[in-house]
Order: C-alpha cells, then sequence, then structure tokens
C-alpha cells in the first residue's frame, strides 16, 4: 500500500471511506497492464493514457476502509495546488504558476477514481504534496487530492471512460472543408459529448481555401442556424484567425476533431510564439501519428487557455444516455412534446412529431439521420 505510511501521525484529521479496489491489485499483472496502457491504444485511434477503468459487474470485489487526510488544517497545509498540463504516462505536469512539476498519482486516489469514474486529467485543478524525507526523490510531486470539475469533455475507449479534458467553458469542434472532408456525424457527436459534459460547443469549418464548391460553407451554416457559433478558418492564410482569437480569449477551451483538420496549425496561428507540431498532410494519411498524441493545455498570452487535443478517429458516446441525444439536437426539442408516445424514441415510432418536422423541412434530413445513426450506434462512426 502506497497510502498513509508516512503520515501516521495524521490520522485524527482522516476520514474512513469505503473503497473498492479491484481484485489482484497487488500482483504485478496490474502495475502491468497499467503501465502497458501508457504505451498501447487500444481502439486504434490516438488516445490518452489516464483512461479509466469503468467498473464492470463482478470486475471489483474487495471493499476496504481506508483514512482519506480531508481536514485542510491538517492535511492540506503542506500541499501545494496546480493545474494539469498534460498527461505523460504515469506521470502528470502540473503548474503551480511558477513552475511545472512531475507528479505521479496517490494511488489510493486512482483507486478512488475507478470508483468515482474521475481519473486525473488534463486541465485538472489538484493538491499535491512534494517528496518528505522518507523520499527516494524529492522533486517529483504526488498527486494527493483533485478539485471538483465543471465542463469535462468525456468518451468511452473501449470499456474505459476517457475524460479528454476538465474544467473547460467550450469545445471549438474543428472540422475541414477538404483532406480530410468534413464527417457532419462528427460533429453532432462532439455536439452532444460537449452539452452532456456541460462545454458550450462552437463549429470551426477549417481549410475553407479548399471549399471549392461552397459545400462546406453550407454545412456550417446548417449550425449557425441552429444558433451555435461558428466560424470558417483557414490556418494559412489567417482568414478567420481573429475571430478565433476572439473566442478563446478570457475562456477556457478544449479543441477537438478529426486529426489533420488543422487544430494545431489554428492555435499556431491564433497565438503569436506557439510552435505546436503540425503533421503533413501526405504523412497524415499514412500512418503517421507523429504530432499531438495527448492533450495538452496551453496558457494563452491573449488571456484565458486552450486545451490541443490529438485526433480521435470515432468518438464514442455511449457514455452519455441514449434518451438525452433527443434534447442535444436543438432543433428536436420543441417538436418532442408533439409525439404520440411519451417515450418516443423518434426512431421507429409512428406519429412522431420529429420526423414529421423533418418532413416538412422544418429539421434538416441530415441531422435527423445523424440523430438515428448515433442512436442506433453510439460507439461507432462511420
Ligand atoms: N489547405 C490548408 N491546409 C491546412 C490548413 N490548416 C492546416 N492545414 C494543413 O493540414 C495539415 C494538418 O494540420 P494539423 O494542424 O497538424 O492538424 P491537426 O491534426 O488537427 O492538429 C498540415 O499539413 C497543415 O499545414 C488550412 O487552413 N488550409
Ligand atoms: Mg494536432
Ligand atoms: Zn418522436
Amino acid at each position: 500500500m502506497v497510502m498513509g505510511k508516512k503520515k501516521g501521525g495524521k490520522k485524527k484529521g482522516g476520514k474512513k471511506v469505503r473503497v473498492t479496489f479491484r481484485r489482484n491489485r497487488s500482483s504485478k499483472v496490474r502495475d502491468k497492464t497499467w503501465t502497458d496502457q501508457a504505451h498501447q491504444s487500444q481502439d486504434n485511434e490516438v488516445d490518452a493514457v489516464e483512461s479509466e477503468q469503468v467498473r464492470a459487474k463482478g470486475d471489483l470485489s474487495r471493499q476496504r476502509t481506508i483514512i482519506v487526510h480531508d481536514d485542510p488544517t491538517l492535511s492540506r497545509a503542506h500541499l501545494h495546488t496546480g493545474t494539469v498540463l498534460a498527461m505523460r504516462g504515469l506521470y502528470a505536469d502540473v503548474d503551480d504558476g511558477q513552475q511545472i512539476h512531475a507528479c505521479t498519482i496517490r494511488r489510493v486516489l486512482r483507486t478512488q477514481q475507478i470508483e468515482e469514474r474521475n481519473p486525473v486529467t488534463v486541465g485538472d485543478r489538484v493538491r499535491f504534496s512534494m517528496g518528505s524525507s522518507g523520499d527516494v526523490d524529492l522533486r517529483e510531486g504526488v498527486i494527493e487530492h483533485v478539485e471538483p470539475r465543471h465542463g469535462q469533455l468525456r468518451r468511452k475507449s473501449g470499456r474505459r471512460i476517457h475524460t479528454v479534458v476538465a474544467n473547460v467553458d467550450q469545445a471549438i469542434i474543428v472540422t475541414s472543408a477538404g483532406q480530410p472532408a468534413p464527417k457532419p456525424q462528427l460533429i453532432d457527436r462532439y455536439i452532444i459529448a460537449a452539452l452532456a459534459g456541460e462545454i458550450a460547443p462552437i463549429i470551426c469549418m477549417n481549410k475553407i481555401d479548399l471549399d471549392v464548391d461552397g459545400r462546406a460553407e453550407e454545412l456550417l451554416l446548417r449550425y449557425a442556424h441552429l444558433g451555435y457559433d461558428t466560424l470558417s478558418t483557414c490556418a494559412t492564410t489567417g482568414q478567420g484567425i481573429e475571430k478565433l482569437r476572439n473566442l478563446l480569449k478570457d475562456k477556457e477551451s478544449v479543441v477537438v476533431g478529426q486529426s489533420g483538420v488543422g487544430k494545431s496549425s489554428l492555435l499556431n496561428a491564433a497565438e503569436s510564439g506557439l510552435t505546436l507540431r503540425t503533421s503533413s498532410v501526405g504523412i497524415q494519411n499514412q500512418k503517421g501519428r507523429h504530432t499531438t498524441t495527448t492533450a495538452s493545455l496551453i496558457r494563452l498570452k491573449l488571456g484565458g487557455y486552450v486545451v490541443d487535443t490529438p485526433g480521435i478517429r470515432s468518438f464514442d458516446i455511449s457514455l452519455v444516455p441514449r434518451s438525452d441525444y433527443e434534447a442535444h439536437f436543438v432543433e428536436f426539442v420543441e417538436h418532442i412534446a408533439n409525439c404520440r408516445y411519451p417515450d418516443c424514441t423518434h426512431t421507429h415510432e409512428d406519429e412522431c412529431a420529429v420526423k414529421a418536422a423533418v418532413a416538412q423541412g422544418l429539421i434538416h434530413p441530415a441531422r435527423y439521420e445523424s440523430y438515428v445513426d448515433i442512436f442506433e450506434e453510439p460507439g461507432i462512426t462511420p
């Protein structure tokens, strides 16, 4: 056990907490699995490391009571506060406002996180200790506590929950007019995930220079009509970058979207001096994923911060209850009450007011199709 020993004298301030441990958690197998996750991505896409295990029935078996030091006067006095900038394998880079510390995560905290489903992730506000005298490496911090979050973007990754980012106000959902071609359904998935995580979606159509037939602008307009903030940009010519800057200013944002749409290029264009790695289109289309591989938080000189994320090819939103999807298709909402069946899913039912609205041209057929596809297969993006 990692927990507790060194702080034996402070038990008075502790609180008893029931924690469920994974079976065989003390065996080497688990550690190996944990470490392996740092180097593998399971679902054939760029993936962050600090995914957490979703509890499967029978997967977790043992419960123990542990002491958690949660009395601020006793146990937090020695703790530092910081923000997680990036996750690197088993380490979190934590910025305390002055410098960046490589921190590990208290194992008992990880175990609690499995239960509470809140792993340490980019954007988290954390409290950490800097090694005590008994520690071998004094420069290494240990995250002891994660502050409650607002605005988080979560997805499913295999059997795990992957919290891509925490504590952001808005998600800039980037798509591109070409190379790669826009995937409207992926936009809708990101919108659902953002809204479910209490993040405001903004739709950005990048590589607008490749929009030869105006179809990308048309797609963007579809979202503008729904009331979303939209912008069309070209990272190479600077078109729309001023608007992007204004959107980012003094806000906490995450930039999401498929690999190769130009997320990193846009941020480089928006913030002078920023040099995020970008990929060449040629390499991008092959196997190369040599660019952004994990999410990273960047403080902006213009105010606020932004999290650049690796391209995620598909976005499994099965964490969001299916019955919530209708509420995240804003143009459906006014019709829902008129469906014949109160539990209408707007798929197979007759006398469905949403379907009627599609037929009347009040709802764009592509949005409706997207809804049905996502409803039927929340885990798969075609
Ligand atoms: N034509 C064009 N290419 C762009 C634009 N923005 C980015 N690119 C190119 O698209 C490729 C992928 O960009 P990158 O920023 O790495 O995409 P990311 O994976 O979303 O971060 C790079 O070769 C960029 O030079 C744009 O507005 N127009
Ligand atoms: Mg990138
Ligand atoms: Zn209906």
